[in-house]
């Protein structure tokens, strides 16, 4: 029998605590450990643009709470809990401004604000609808894959968030690469997925059963399942709807426990996976002689001078996709990465393919400025984890042999003791 999953974080936010080097983990195990005493839930709406993803989070609230539309809409994230109706903006400086309904569509619609031009970090809305009772956080994202390439990189980002996904598609296209990528990246943090296919009152049946055997046939392997939650739905006609709500209500209640610990397990196999390459890499150069470890600081900080100012440049020259900007950051992940691995002889992980350093970005006049800002200081904060990792040997340098062996063997004991816990959470 696995030990419950709290358990499994609380112990390892213990072992995190003694270790400056892992504070940063230890952070992020906290805030999974909160979540998950608090038993809150949080189910978004993911899916291309124009899908009809809005148009769905209003039949299930029953509420025509937010704007939909026939061109890409919804530029900003909009969280919904159960409450007396209000509504706040969050802005990406921090303020929080209270605002009317009324108000609402000027911070969330795309044409009004667009590029997300007003700086939202999210917008948070209250509705008594019986569906968010059990307090649940409903959230309606951004579509994927439009010109607007903020909506996307808004939309990757908060897939993160979620412990449970309403992942739509619709029956007027099939399923294309930019969901089937979507859908990937979805895969690695959220554990339960239910796949809406919208828009069913514009074919008929004989073309609907035809579509969903087509989308059950991909989506099963794609998520390499047996079978799949499939729920055909018109969100605009309201069919099919009093299903789906039925079967996220009934898993909210019956197995919300396991939904939040599978997704928990998930999150905490990459904080201890990240802490394993920091304390990995410490130990392995705290064996160093003085010589040794002096030569390859100075050769990785000449890299890191290296991949900043070739980051510089890049970003300088940069003036089209931001997709570019994502694919150079991986590459300088990797690079660093191998130079870690050949100078030190050991593993080193970072999470490939995240879209983090565009959240909270201003797009500027010429649309690209900011982008390469925050792409530049991304990379000096790569640069400077890795740094601050190597710089904690210099503290242990006046240790005497002893001291220094006692040192390696509780960080050997420390990394047999995350490496199995790495082997527990895959199970
Ligand atoms: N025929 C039909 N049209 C629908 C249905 N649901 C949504 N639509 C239409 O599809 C369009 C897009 O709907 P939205 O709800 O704004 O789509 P969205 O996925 O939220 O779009 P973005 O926010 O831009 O990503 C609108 O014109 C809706 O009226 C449906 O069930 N049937
Ligand atoms: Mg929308």
């Amino acid at each position: 029998m696995n030990k419950p999953i709290l358990d499994t974080i609380k112990e390892t936010c213990e072992i995190f605590g003694k270790y400056e080097l892992t504070k940063g983990e230890l952070a992020r195990a906290e805030e999974l450990a909160y979540k998950l005493e608090n038993q809150k839930i949080t189910v978004s709406v993911i899916g291309q643009f124009k899908r009809g993803k809005s148009t769905l989070v209003n039949a299930i609230l029953q509420d025509k709470i937010l704007p939909v539309g026939i061109v890409p809409v919804t530029a900003v994230v909009t969280t919904i809990e159960y409450g007396e109706k209000a509504a706040t903006v969050h802005f990406t400086n921090g303020i929080i401004k209270e605002i009317s309904f009324d108000e609402m569509s000027s911070f969330i619609n795309e044409q009004e604000n667009q590029d997300n031009h007003l700086g939202v970090s999210q917008v948070a809305l209250y509705c008594p609808a019986d569906f968010l009772a059990g307090g649940m956080t409903f959230v309606d994202t951004p579509g994927v894959g439009s010109v607007h390439q903020k909506n996307t990189d808004e939309a990757y980002s908060y897939v993160k968030e979620s412990d449970a996904v309403i992942f739509m598609l619709s029956v007027d296209s099939p399923i294309n690469q930019i969901e089937i990528d979507f859908l990937k990246n979805a895969k690695e943090y959220a554990s339960k997925f239910y796949f809406a296919i919208n828009k069913i009152d514009s074919i008929d049946e004989d073309d609907l059963a035809d579509y969903l055997a087509y989308c059950r046939n991909l989506i099963c392997k794609l998520m390499d399942a047996d079978d799949i939650n499939l729920f055909p739905v018109s969100a605009k006609k309201n069919i099919g709807i009093d299903e789906l709500k039925t079967a996220i209500l009934e898993d909210c209640q019956t197995t919300v426990k396991d939904i939040i610990a599978d997704s928990a397990k998930l999150k905490m196999r990459d904080i201890v996976a990240s802490a394993l390459s920091q304390i990995t890499l410490y130990r392995t150069a705290l064996q160093l002689t003085h010589k040794e470890f002096d030569e390859k600081f100075a050769e990785i900080e000449a890299m890191f001078a290296e991949v900043q100012a070739e980051a510089a440049e890049f970003a300088e020259n940069f003036r089209s996709n931001p997709r570019m900007l994502e694919a150079h950051m991986n590459d300088i992940k990797n690079q660093l990465s191998a130079k870690v691995s050949e100078l030190f002889g050991i593993e080193y992980h970072y999470n490939i393919s995240t879209v983090d350093f565009f959240r909270g970005g201003q797009v500027a006049e010429d649309g690209s400025r900011d982008l390469r800002e925050s792409f530049t200081a991304a990379v000096a904060q790569l640069c400077a984890d890795l740094k601050e990792t190597l710089m904690a040997i210099f503290m242990h340098r006046e240790e005497n042999a002893y001291t220094v062996a006692r040192r390696i063997n509780d960080l050997n004991r420390l990394v047999r003791k995350l490496v199995q816990l790495r082997s527990e959470l895959a199970q």
